[in-house]
């Protein structure tokens, strides 16, 4: 075994060693560093610093009780976590997701991917998740304002426009940003509008954070099929979720001359062969906070199936899984593969297993990691802090041309570092590389941190 293969393996043995109930956050160092070798093999100085070590163990993490009432007075505690990974090229950013799965495993692998893709970016951001394992579904509105009071309540503390800049995720969207920034606001008794990203437009929300993950990854497919000469013109594209990344990955989608025959949540899933009518999802998801179920009523030929695994089995030129974490293992891998499937994208973050991501680069189709094809949210949160500092607000199409700028330097970038360590094809490894290049070498000037 090589000495740089040694030293990730020695690596990866103290993480299972340290944390061995995390196989979450396992499972994505493995991804990285696994990946990162022929880098490591040419740069000698990091393991001599340590590198590896230091970047698997977050800066910080707090995690703390939240309590408050429901609409009957009734009394619940949560936890609530931040994880404050990686801040060598800027304030920790990442975003709150608010789920009963919630964990450190999980918000540790959210946090760790972060780091490497806020660096993809090219924007002045650092790494962190957080978030609790409150279940917003079927809580009225002013149950979520009253936990995300008592959220920040404890949370303002550690946050701060150059310290940590949380934003949304699973479970946290505009509302939840809105009463977020709101208590903030009232404890803080200052306007500090770069402390939250993804805010409403009234109050320091940039124009297209909004659309911005699910069109940048569109713009990140659109890059990757240029390259090969196709374009998304009549192909048949399989969704998974049906939330924010998967509600305007299908617009972009359908834009872009694509038929989106999928979404689903964790319930089932739809199936239109007609073309997913956008509308009707907007309406139910969006603004009735509804099941997918519904979508049937709005759509009579449509299917509605129960369970969401099935939605792989659906015949497709494109997957775009923009729903939670390993949703395709290798057997659903396998299906969409066996069924035709040539380009798979990843809006959710790590929707493939392991073992799905070997098996899409054994078999040559097209694959975007998701760091690097989901950055287009956080990047276009970056940018909502640079209005914020400014104090100006720029325009719709000029945020969206930043973002499609952005995709197109990270998928170059991600690319050329792939061809220059010897797999051309390879993005995972081309995006961890680039991604960790500029972590390490920030962190090597900043001396022992
Ligand atoms: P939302 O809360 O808006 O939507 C999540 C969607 O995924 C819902 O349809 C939800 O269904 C479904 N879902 C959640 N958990 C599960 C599960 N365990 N099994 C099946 N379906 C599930 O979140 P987002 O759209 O913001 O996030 C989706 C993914 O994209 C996540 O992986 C997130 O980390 C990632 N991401 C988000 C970014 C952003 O800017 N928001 C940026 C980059 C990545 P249900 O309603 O039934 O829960
Ligand atoms: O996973 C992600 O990149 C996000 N949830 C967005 C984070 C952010 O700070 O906008």
């Amino acid at each position: 075994m090589s000495d740089m293969k040694q030293y990730v393996e020695d690596v990866l043995a103290l993480v299972k060693q340290r944390d061995p109930d995390q196989p979450e956050f396992y499972n994505t160092v493995r991804e990285v560093l696994g990946s990162i070798i022929p880098f490591l093999e040419k740069n000698p100085q990091y393991k001599a610093a340590k590198m590896l070590e230091r970047m698997v163990e977050p800066e910080r993490i707090v995690t703390f009780r939240v309590v408050w009432q429901d609409d009957n007075n009734e009394t619940h505690i949560n936890r609530g976590y931040r994880v404050q990974m990686n801040s060598a090229i800027g304030p920790y950013k990442g975003g709150l997701r608010f789920h009963p799965s919630v964990n450190l495993s999980i918000l540790k692998f959210l946090a760790f991917e972060q780091v490497f893709k806020n660096s993809l970016t090219s924007l002045p951001i650092g790494g962190g998740k957080g978030g609790s394992d409150f279940d917003p579904k079927g809580k009225s509105d002013n149950e979520v304002m009253r936990f995300c009071q008592a959220f920040m309540t404890e949370l303002y503390r550690h946050i701060g426009p150059h310290v940590d800049v949380p934003a949304g995720d699973i479970g946290v969207g505009g509302r939840e940003i809105g009463y977020l920034f709101g208590q903030y606001k009232r404890i803080r008794d200052a306007y500090d509008s770069a402390v939250l990203t993804g805010k409403g437009l009234t109050y320091g929300g940039s124009l297209t954070r909004t659309e911005a993950t699910g069109y940048g990854l569109l713009y990140f497919v659109k890059n990757m099929l240029d390259d090969k000469g196709d374009t998304l013109q009549g192909k048949t594209v399989v969704v998974s979720g049906a939330g924010n990344v998967a509600i305007y990955a299908i617009q972009k989608a359908q834009e872009f001359g694509a038929k989106v025959v999928t979404c689903s949540d964790s319930n089932g899933y739809v199936y239109d062969s007609e073309g997913i009518d956008l509308a009707a999802v907007k309406k139910i998801k969006e603004v009735n906070r509804g099941r997918i179920s519904e979508y049937v009523k709005y759509r009579p030929n449509a299917e509605y199936h129960e369970g969401c695994r099935g939605v792989w089995g659906v015949k497709c030129d494109i997957a775009l899984p923009c729903a939670t974490q390993s949703e395709i293992d290798l057997d659903s891998a396998k299906l969409l593969i066996a069924n035709g499937c040539k380009v798979v994208a990843e809006g959710a973050n790590m929707p493939s297993t392991l073992e799905a991501i070997e098996y899409y680069l054994q078999s040559k189709i097209l694959f975007g990691p998701a760091k690097a094809a989901n950055a287009g949210g956080v990047a276009v949160s970056a940018l909502e802090m640079s209005q914020n500092s400014e104090r100006l607000s720029w325009t719709f199409e000029e945020v969206d041309e930043r973002l499609k700028g952005i995709m197109a330097n990270i998928y170059r970038n991600a690319k050329k570092n792939a061809e220059e360590y010897g797999d051309p094809d390879n993005l995972v490894m081309g995006a961890n590389i680039a991604g960790f290049k500029k972590v390490a070498e920030a962190m090597l000037a900043q001396g022992m941190v």
